[in-house]
């Protein structure tokens, strides 16, 4: 069987998932009218210490209603370059709210605040104007790096100084809680907006919950819709993230363990040229040119392992919920059948 280590968003939903998503109540979402959904929007809204929460079709989604939300054309984004609103949202900062985006440069994706606050730009006409900042917890091209809670608040700050919005987009938001400890109400504390994924590490098979103020909430009730995410019956899905909160947080530490034993085993490879040490979920490495991404997973496919590729000599390997410990081991001896 294929050992899929190319993202957390390929689980399939486990038998109880799916007990919980058969026995769903439903209604019509777009009415309000959904017992499922409401009850998975109250459950996150209550979780992260906000009013109210938006349950969408995807982390993209959530973001991009975030950043219509939060802004107005001719605003300006500052994030980090490794951004998945930057890297992976096909230009929808500039496409959906009109705006520009200031890019800071990190190693790993984790901003500083003294790099945010220099980020922002001074009033003049002719500028656009600095209204959000985004950080992603974990950050995916960083690695799976993780905030820690002392340098969300400091960013906080710098932010509330200058009156700009603050999003996190937390994906994987209960992987760094997991990693670095904090409760979800103290990270929820320090942002306006919060994206937290269901399908990622949590193993739903669909959904991304946006959480904030009811005010906030209630605008993007109306983005969500015209951006086509008005669902009907979503409450079969709502259902597989309720499950996914209460069953599938708990676990995520064997996810890392297994990171770590990916990393353990790579970092002896010839064929390695740089390992990013995981902290979480995510295992990426440069391979030794001229050894290119794309030869080097089909050899990796041929030995039954499957992983992303992420520059064109940069691999990324994720573990998750249908990666067993034995799966783990198998893997690193395929890894080290290898030869270039
Ligand atoms: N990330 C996917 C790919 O798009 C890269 C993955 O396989 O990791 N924020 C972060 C930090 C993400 O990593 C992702 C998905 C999203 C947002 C978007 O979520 P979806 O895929 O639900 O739109």
């Amino acid at each position: 069987m294929l050992i899929d280590l190319l993202s957390d968003t390929v689980t399939r939903p486990t038998e109880g998932m799916l007990r919980a998503m058969m026995a769903a109540e439903v209604g019509d979402d777009v009415f309000g009218e959904d017992p499922t959904v409401n009850a998975l929007e109250a459950k996150c809204a209550e979780m992260f210490g906000h009013e109210a929460a938006l349950f969408c079709p995807s982390g993209t989604m959530t973001n991009q209603i975030a950043l219509r939300v939060h802004t107005r054309p001719l605003d300006e984004v500052i994030c980090d370059e490794m951004s998945h609103i930057y890297q992976y949202e096909v230009g929808g900062y500039a496409v959906n709210s009109g705006l520009a985006i200031h890019l800071i440069r990190t190693p790993n994706g984790i901003l500083s605040a003294e790099q945010v606050e220099a980020a922002i730009r001074p009033r003049y006409d002719w500028l656009p104007r600095s209204a959000l900042v985004v950080v992603e917890n974990t950050c995916n091209r960083g690695g799976g790096s993780v905030y820690s809670l002392q340098a969300l608040r400091q960013i906080r700050a710098v932010c509330q100084r200058h009156g700009l919005a603050l999003h996190i987009d937390g994906a994987r938001i209960f992987n760094a809680l997991a990693a670095r400890g904090g409760t979800p109400q103290e990270v929820g504390a320090l942002a306006d907006s919060l994206s937290v994924c269901l399908s990622k590490g949590l193993g739903a098979p669909v959904g991304s919950v946006l959480i904030g103020s009811r005010s906030f909430i209630a605008e993007a009730r109306r983005v969500r819709k015209v951006m086509g995410g008005g669902m009907r019956q979503a409450g079969y899905l709502a259902a597989a993230g309720i499950y996914a909160l209460d069953h599938h947080i708990e676990r995520l530490p064997e996810d890392h363990l297994h990171a770590q034993q990916l990393a353990q085993a790579l970092a002896e490879m010839p064929w390695v040229e740089r390992l990013y040490p995981p902290e979480t979920n995510i295992v990426i490495f440069d391979l030794k040119p001229p050894l290119s991404a794309m030869a080097f997973l089909e050899k990796l496919l041929q030995q039954g392992v499957r992983a992303a590729p992420f520059g064109p000599h940069t691999v990324r390997m994720v573990t998750h919920l249908d990666v067993s410990g034995e799966m783990i081991q198998r893997a690193i001896s395929a890894l080290r059948h290898l030869a270039f």
